[in-house]
């Protein structure tokens, strides 16, 4: 019952925040969620990153990501990068274009107003 409960205020939060995916990664004080509101496709994709840090937003941090895939049998290395624009209370909006289908690294490069380098890392699939 009571976990019944808990899955439908889930499924309603996810709803209210209208995220196809999201997921999140941590380094020292400093938690990303990255999430969008379209499932990832070949091409280009909108993402959306959350920036903590000792669980309070995240501001005025210059935020870079990038995509990348090292070569493969038949398949060559491939990367893509960009700039996250901040939208404030620690949310910053960027592209990843991804050209194929698979498995990429995700990197997220945050250098803070203080000039503290930080990377978080994770993957995105499609
Ligand atoms: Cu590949």
């Amino acid at each position: 019952m009571k976990f019944k409960l808990i899955l439908t205020s889930m499924l309603f939060a996810s709803l209210a925040f209208g995220a196809a995916w999201e997921q999140s990664t941590s380094v020292q004080n400093i938690k990303a969620v990255v999430s969008s509101d379209k499932a990832l496709i070949v091409g280009s994709n909108p993402v959306m990153i959350t920036l903590n840090q000792q669980n309070m937003p995240l501001d005025n941090a210059g935020v870079e990501v990038k995509a990348f895939m090292p070569a493969m049998p038949g398949m060559p290395a491939m990367e893509s990068k960009g700039k996250a624009v901040a939208q404030g209370h620690g949310v910053y909006k960027t592209s990843v274009n991804l050209d194929t289908g698979g498995t990429w690294q995700f990197h997220i490069f945050v250098t803070t107003k203080e000039g503290k380098k930080y990377r978080l890392k994770t993957s995105l699939s499609l």
